[in-house]
């Protein structure tokens, strides 16, 4: 890539939408497709755009990711200068030992981790969708624009506006209004919570603006992009066109492994050009045993069926054993699905073992997250608690 430009990556959230599959983990590390985590997109996006400078803004249990992430050689941001560089939460004497708290807050404090690659361009990325984006195009806007700031955007739908930043842009593409998360809009332009600055403007202006106010919770949406508007910067919106889905939900995520049993959807993870990299274990290949029946399913490695799998997703070390059947639905690492259960429109999470002769049937409307936290009441609801 002729300009410099370092990625920073959103991925302290809580994930309190995803519920029980958030406990323990940040949403970052959560796993996907039984193979990936949801950090992998956004890292392969990084290193097949080009893009070699990568942070990681950790801040809720950010051991799993440390981990996880190591040197960064599983997407190849180890080698040729390249490096990604995993940031716990930021305190300093400075600041009265406070920890950051809004998403802006979080990358005005690591800036001189920014600072020491002296770039041209700032891009900041969140760790929770699931899409395939060639960054460079985002920049090579950016520049044609001569933006400060650009906003990549995706078209939603009515009933989705208020669950994101909302923009009016002129014919022109600049940005005239954004919204967070609005009651009501005639918008259809979501932001992907995905931003390019120029950083020199980034350091002048916004650092300097938020420097007496870190710690109250400074946020892209809520404070810079609004700030930006007012003043009158050069703020564009880039309109993305192809595969985006915000994983944040249950029915989110649930729908989005839906997406990859179609052989119709964008969401192509056969295209071999633009690569979805992930941290594997080794393990022996999954084993559909005799008697055992699959239809449309992804089964990963180590995985045993002896049993029924239809429209679903089996993760790694995952065992259906006889009589039993799972359909639409996902099944995490290393769970275990005793005989003759029935199981539709679920997710069960890692580890779990679902007793024999249990039924967890939900709907399109009504995902069931089975994990261990929450186990004992599904199986009490179905009153089998005492078994
Ligand atoms: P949300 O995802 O709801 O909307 P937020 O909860 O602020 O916004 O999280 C943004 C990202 O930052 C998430 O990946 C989260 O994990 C991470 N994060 C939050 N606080 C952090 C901190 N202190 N340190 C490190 N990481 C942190 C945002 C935008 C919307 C946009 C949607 C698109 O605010 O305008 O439409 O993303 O999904």
């Amino acid at each position: 890539m002729a300009v410099n430009v370092v990625a920073m990556i959103l991925a302290g959230g809580k994930g309190t939408r995803l519920k029980e599959l958030t406990i323990h983990r940040p949403k970052p590390a959560v796993s996907f497709a039984g193979k990936y985590r949801l950090i992998d997109f956004v890292l392969s996006n990084c290193t097949n755009s080009g893009i070699d400078q990568v942070g990681v803004l950790t801040q809720y249990e950010p051991l799993e990711l440390n981990s996880y992430i190591g040197e960064g050689s599983s997407w190849d941001l180890d080698v040729h200068g390249a490096s990604v560089t995993v940031m716990g939460p930021y305190t300093s004497r400075d600041y009265g030992f406070l920890w950051q708290g809004g998403t802006a807050e979080a990358v005005i404090l690591n800036m001189p981790f920014v600072e020491q690659h002296n770039p041209d361009y700032l891009l900041v990325l969140s760790a929770d969708h699931i899409y395939k984006m060639d960054y460079q195009k985002l920049i090579d806007y950016h520049i044609e624009k001569k933006s400060e700031l650009t906003i990549s955007t995706i078209r939603v739908l009515e009933e989705d506006t208020n669950r994101f930043g909302m923009l009016k842009v002129d014919d022109q593409n600049r940005v005239v209004e954004f919204e967070e998360k609005p009651k009501q809009t005639d918008s259809r332009l979501a932001s992907m919570g995905v931003y390019v600055f120029s950083w020199q403007k980034f350091k002048e202006d916004i650092a300097h603006k938020y420097y007496k106010h870190l710690y109250d919770g400074v946020d892209f949406a809520q404070d810079v992009i609004p700030h930006f508007i007012d003043v009158d910067c050069a703020v564009y919106a880039y309109e993305y066109e192809g595969y985006w889905r915000d994983v944040g939900t249950v029915e989110g995520y649930w729908k989005a492994h839906m997406d990859l049993l179609d052989p119709e959807n964008d969401l192509n993870l056969h295209d071999y050009s633009w690569p979805i990299f992930s941290k594997t274990p080794n393990l022996p290949p999954h084993h559909i045993l005799k008697g055992a029946k699959v239809h449309n399913a992804w089964l990963n490695e180590g995985s045993m069926i002896f049993g029924e799998v239809h429209n679903s997703i089996i993760g790694h070390r995952c065992v259906v054993q006889e009589r039993s059947i799972v359909e639409k639905s996902v099944i995490l690492t290393n769970a275990y699905i005793e005989h003759d259960c029935h199981i539709s429109y679920a997710i069960i999470g890692d580890e779990v073992i679902i007793p024999a002769h249990t039924d967890i049937q939900g709907d399109e409307n009504h995902i069931i997250l089975v994990t261990n936290d929450n186990l004992e009441e599904i199986l009490e609801n179905q009153g089998r608690g005492d078994e």
